[in-house]
């Protein structure tokens, strides 16, 4: 299915993004863009690795005004945040995408939804390609695990098939925007794009990949979620924390592989690995015990458990900010990844069969809560601010788990309704007061219910 074209419903942050669009490029924009944030319920750094994650959409979203015209072959970006700066370049097939310079910058995220598109259009027709003009205004809390890249990546890439009028199948535009925001240098999985073009209002969602699917979960009644912010963030493309992490599960996946006579320079993803040894979770959790040491690997260790050279681990293994790490946990984050695929299932499987009450309400939360430890402890991408705040919600909460990469960013929390106050109110006085925070609260301690995938609005 394309993504749904509606009709604008005009309202206040609607207007006021024509009116600075007008007031930029002198017209009307011609149609508008919206695409949400995501909160992961369960499943986190997994996606990566091949397995289903349970994410749902966001009120926050990246909202685009844009317009086209015939000719001209230039994009021409603003924010009507003005700590973005403007950007304008040539459209053709060479965007180039340099991550030399420290962090990027904010429309070379842009700049990826609009290069994957590009990628897909025969040479011909990238002769005559129109002028894009886009206004940005974005609501989704940045670096903070919400994903707000994968929005942009995502509004930038369907912004430019909207206006090249190529109609593609909501998978199809996921799997493309997965792929396209690695050019930032990130090695994601595709979970934030997946749900960005998948959700449903009302329902969270199992995703699965290759090939991509999603299965409705009806969250159970009385399960509320909300979601605090520790005031710290992380740009996840501008250190090699991330990456870090998936190369570490890529070389756990070639050393099991390599010790069980497979070809390791085939494996990219413990995922493959399972499917190949046609063994389920815990025979895979068994296994990483029997094949991986519990201390940390050096460089010189993978080349010698797999019998090669420097020059082929960087080249099969490792990513250009990843060649350089002196140590790499393999046998701590196999364990959290199969673990993890495990609680996703669980957590799955306890919505489907809800009778609903208390003990479906204290199933989910201490799968989410196994979640955190096993971030902050096996997977090691917890922050103090993130724990501490994992520690103040204990009193009110069912589980509360660190969401999306975390080194930093928001926590989600499952609250029964009766305590949703409470726990707010909590927060408020035990974490944020202590840090002087004093106002703004409702962006950053917010309850939140599933919201729907990316859309086109039109004028009527
Ligand atoms: P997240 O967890 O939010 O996905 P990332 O570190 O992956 O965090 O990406 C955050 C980056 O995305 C920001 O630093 C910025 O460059 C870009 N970005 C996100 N939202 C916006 C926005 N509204 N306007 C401009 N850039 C944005
Ligand atoms: P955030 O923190 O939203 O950038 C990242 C990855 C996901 C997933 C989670 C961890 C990208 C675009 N996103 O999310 O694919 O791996 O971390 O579960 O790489
Ligand atoms: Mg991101």
């Amino acid at each position: 299915m394309p993504v749904q074209i509606e009709k604008l419903i005009k309202n206040e942050r609607s207007e006021k993004i024509t009116n600075v669009f007008q007031s930029i490029y002198k017209k009307k924009p011609d149609f508008f863009v919206r695409v949400p944030g995501r909160v992961n319920l369960i499943g986190e750094h997994i996606d990566y690795c091949g397995y289903g994650v349970c994410p749902m959409a966001l009120d926050q979203d990246i909202f685009l005004a844009v317009g086209t015209a015939g000719e001209g072959k230039k994009l021409r970006l603003h924010n009507v945040d003005r700590k973005f700066e403007d950007f304008e370049c040539e459209l053709d097939d060479n965007i180039e995408i340099s991550l030399e310079n420290g962090p990027p910058k904010w429309y070379q995220y842009f700049l990826c939804g609009i290069k994957g598109i590009l990628e897909t259009l025969p040479k011909d027709q990238l002769q005559n390609l129109p002028s894009i003009c886009v206004v940005v205004s974005g609501t989704v809390p940045q670096s903070a695990g919400l994903s707000s890249s994968s929005a942009l990546v995502s509004a930038a890439a369907l912004a430019a098939a909207h206006s090249l009028k190529l109609q593609l199948p909501k998978e199809e535009l996921a799997n493309l925007c997965a792929r396209c925001e690695r050019y930032i240098g990130t090695q994601g999985g595709g979970m934030d794009q997946a749900i960005a073009f998948l959700a449903k209002e009302g329902c969270a969602k199992y995703i699965e990949f290759e090939p991509l699917r999603s299965t409705e979960v009806i969250l159970p009644t009385g399960a509320v979620f909300v979601i605090a912010h520790s005031l710290t963030n992380l740009n996840k493309a501008a250190t090699g924390d991330f990456n870090c992490r998936v190369v570490e599960c890529r070389l756990a996946a070639q050393i099991i592989a390599h010790k069980n006579s497979l070809d390791w320079t085939k494996i990219k993803r413990l995922g493959d690995l399972q499917k190949l040894l046609g063994l389920n979770l815990d025979e895979m959790l068994a296994l990483t015990g029997e094949c991986l040491k519990t201390t940390p690997y050096t460089k010189q260790d993978i080349i010698q458990e797999l019998n090669t050279t420097s020059s082929l681990v960087d080249t099969v293994s490792l990513t250009p900010n990843t060649r350089d790490i002196e140590k790499f946990k393999l046998y701590q984050r196999a364990l959290h990844v199969f673990n993890e695929a495990k609680r996703v299932k669980q957590f799955y499987e306890t919505c489907k069969n809800a009778a609903g009450g208390e003990d479906t309400l204290l199933t989910l939360g201490t799968l989410m809560s196994q979640s955190h430890e096993s971030l902050r402890d096996l997977y090691e991408c917890s922050h103090p601010q993130l724990d501490k705040l994992v520690e103040i919600s204990k009193s009110f909460t069912l589980g509360t788990r660190l969401t999306g990469a975390g080194w930093g960013g928001c926590t989600v929390s499952l609250v029964a309704p009766e305590n949703v106050q409470k726990f707010i109110d909590s927060i408020k006085e035990n974490f944020f007061k202590p840090l002087g925070v004093t106002e703004g609260f409702e962006f950053i301690v917010f309850t939140t219910t599933p919201k729907s995938g990316a859309c086109i609005y039109v004028h009527n």
